[in-house]
């Protein structure tokens, strides 16, 4: 059976459909493989919401839940697994011809308060074993690539072991991320497992080392055998902040080597220090993009691309980024009513989008 991403276009083709649209961006040589589209996806919006739920279909070829498999919502206490939302991404993906990746099996963030009392090695290596088996193996063969280890660098990490201390590593150590991605392979073989960080974009000291201690912490993993196939980098890319290219294609260099393909797992352009002007900030998040997945598709085996959310009209940046004048942020592919943006231009310049 065809699935839908074998019938899709080109994403270069569809720039005709644009063109008219937007002040023309040169064209890049796209990477053999076809890279993948997709969005992360918040599951009550694709119920309550036809025209997301419609724009999701139409552009993407790949969904990530936003929120229904992290700990906190599958885990509401130590006995339950809760899959209603992870459900009902996983049936909209299957009906909608979608591929499906899981995010996340190892995160700090939003754990719920009942895993503070894993406090010993044992209880804390069967409960991460056991959540991985039951999640993956649920999924598997619907799932086809897992965040298996999000963010699990300290914020001022300059060695592969600075890790965040999240429960598991108080109890485990550094030995809970191979466990986690052995576990996850053995629950399913076929998965691409993929480690991801954020913060190793930008030129400056903190984003150099961090970028160096990921590249470390994948060397340690890979020199052990654990099955890491991919490393994700976020992009959340902050407006203010300069993409550092020959940094970023030296990583992608050395991930080629290693073998890893690299996937932009939340792409979207912190706009809160961008201009006022829609039509210039629009340009600028864009003109951002291209400078990031050109550093990338040039040494490097791009994946996917994935950005954290598909309209400005449902983004987590304002949460933490609003802007000084009241403007609305404008982060994502599409505006708040569902109108490609020039950041969906310069995608589908690198990738496969449908709809384009
Ligand atoms: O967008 C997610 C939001 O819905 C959750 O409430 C939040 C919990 O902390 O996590 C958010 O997810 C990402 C965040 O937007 C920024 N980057 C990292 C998070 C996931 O990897």
């Amino acid at each position: 059976m065809l699935s839908r991403r074998d019938t899709l276009k080109g994403g270069a083709c569809g720039l005709a459909a644009l063109s008219g649209l937007f002040a023309p961006a040169p064209l890049v040589a796209r990477v053999n493989d076809p890279v993948g589209f997709g969005a992360a996806v918040r599951p009550p919006l694709l119920e309550s919401d036809a025209d997301y739920a419609n724009a999701i279909r139409k552009y993407c070829s790949i969904v990530v839940p936003e929120g229904g498999l992290i700990w906190n919502d599958l885990r509401p206490d130590r006995a339950t697994f809760d899959f209603a939302a992870a459900d009902r991404v996983a049936a909209f993906a299957m009906n909608s011809g979608l591929r499906l990746r899981g995010h996340t099996l190892v995160w700090y963030g939003v754990m719920p308060s009942w895993t503070e009392s894993l406090t010993s090695l044992s209880l804390a290596q069967d409960e991460l074993l056991k959540h991985i088996d039951t999640v993956v193996s649920r999924y598997r063969s619907r799932i086809d690539s897992w965040i298996v280890v999000n963010e699990p660098l300290a914020d001022d990490a300059a060695a592969f072991d600075d890790l965040r201390p999240t429960i598991w590593q108080r109890a485990i150590g550094i030995d809970h991320l191979a466990m986690a991605f052995e576990a996850a392979h053995a629950a399913d073989p076929a998965a691409k497992l993929f480690i991801n960080e954020y913060d190793v974009e930008y030129t400056g000291a903190r984003f150099r080392s961090r970028r160096k201690a990921l590249t470390a912490l994948i060397r340690f993993l890979l020199d052990r055998n654990v099955p890491v196939h991919g490393v994700g980098l976020q992009a959340h890319l902050r407006g203010n902040l300069t993409i550092d290219v020959e940094g970023l294609q030296q990583f992608a260099a050395e991930m080629k080597a290693l073998g890893l393909k690299i996937a932009i797992t939340e792409l979207d352009v912190i706009d809160n220090k961008l201009p006022a002007d829609s039509a210039e900030r629009d340009r600028q998040a864009a003109q951002r993009a291209q400078t990031l997945l050109a550093a990338l598709s040039d040494g490097a085996s791009l994946d996917s691309v994935l950005t954290w959310g598909i309209t400005d009209k449902y983004t987590w940046v304002p949460t933490y980024f609003k802007r000084a004048d009241g403007l609305k942020n404008r982060p994502l592919p599409l505006d708040e009513n569902y109108a490609p943006k020039p950041l969906m231009q310069t995608i589908a310049q690198f990738c496969t989008v449908p709809g384009i």
